[in-house]
This record gives structure tokens, sequence and C-alpha cells, in this order.
């Protein structure tokens, strides 16, 4: 019996050890598997061909519009009740825009300043103090990235924060 025994236990332990050991092939099949990083490696320089080319078709189609408008981008803002319709806009680094003023106020004079860092920072622009009812499109020259503020002179109360980046 003992015998018997011993020799169920052999096939029981030869049957774990092979299944652990054809469970360890799949892993050390795996293991090579990593060098798949070298696909990785041909999908990153794919990537960047993908990127190079794309880059300069997105150039070209940019630069013709700049010389063209001038200003690509248009940001709108209202004044209505003494207070501005949105307390946080944004624009691009390093490219003049433009803001679309309108002035819904009428007989009351406001404009558009923007300020170094917040509504309370040196103004780095000003627009012109118009009264209303009344619109302008200013001209704002290229900012550096950075946070700024902006505000109507009049009122030190209507400000906002402007994003460039
Ligand atoms: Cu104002």
């Amino acid at each position: 019996m003992r015998t018997r025994h011993a020799a169920a236990l052999t096939v029981i332990l030869a049957t774990v050890l092979s299944a652990c050991s054809s469970g360890a092939q799949p892993g050390w099949t795996f293991a090579p598997t990593p060098p798949p990083s070298p696909a990785a490696s041909g999908a990153a320089s794919a990537a960047p061909s993908a990127g190079a080319s794309g880059a300069p078709s997105a150039a070209p189609s940019g630069s013709p519009a700049a010389p063209g408008g001038a200003a690509a981008t248009v940001l709108e803002l209202t004044a209505s009740g003494v207070a501005f319709d949105k307390t946080d806009l944004a624009a691009p680094a390093g490219v003049a825009f433009q803001i679309k003023f309108t002035n819904n106020d009428a007989g009351i004079p406001h404009n558009v300043a923007i300020h170094k860092d917040s509504p309370t920072g040196a103004i780095v622009w000003q627009g012109e103090i118009f009264s209303g009812t009344d619109s302008r499109t200013y001209d704002v020259p290229a900012l550096p990235a950075g946070t700024y503020g902006f505000s109507c002179v009049v009122h030190p109360n209507m400000t906002g924060t402007l994003t460039v980046k």
C-alpha cells in the first residue's frame, strides 16, 4: 500500500512538475517577447516621421493665413451692465490677435486692458475707451506665453483672466 501511495505521489509530483515546467515555458517565451520593444521603437520612429510630415504641412497652411488676415484669432468680449460677459479668455502665444469688444452699456465708457499676471498687474496693452452702445475690434500685439489679467480701466471691478499659450 505504501508503495502504491508513493507511486501515486510520484505520479502526482511528476504531473505537477511537468505542469510547472510547461507553465514556465510560456513564461520564457514571454520573456523574450520584450524584444518586441524594438517593434515599439519602430513605431516610435514611425511617429516622428508622421509628426515631421504633419508639422511641415501645418506650417505652410498657417503661414499663408497670417500674412492675409494678420490675426487669425478673434476673441469676442461684451460689456453689459458694467460687467464683462466672460471671465476667461485664451489666446495663442507669440501671435497677434484681435478682440472684438462690444459695449452694450449706453452712454457708459468701457475698454479692455491686458495686465501682466493678473488684473492688478502692470498694463501691457490697452484698447481705446469708448461709450456704448458700440463696438471695436482691437488689434492686440503678440504676447509671450503666460497668464494675464484683463480689465476695463474705467471700471476696475470688471476683470478676467487671459491665458496665452
Ligand atoms: Cu468699464
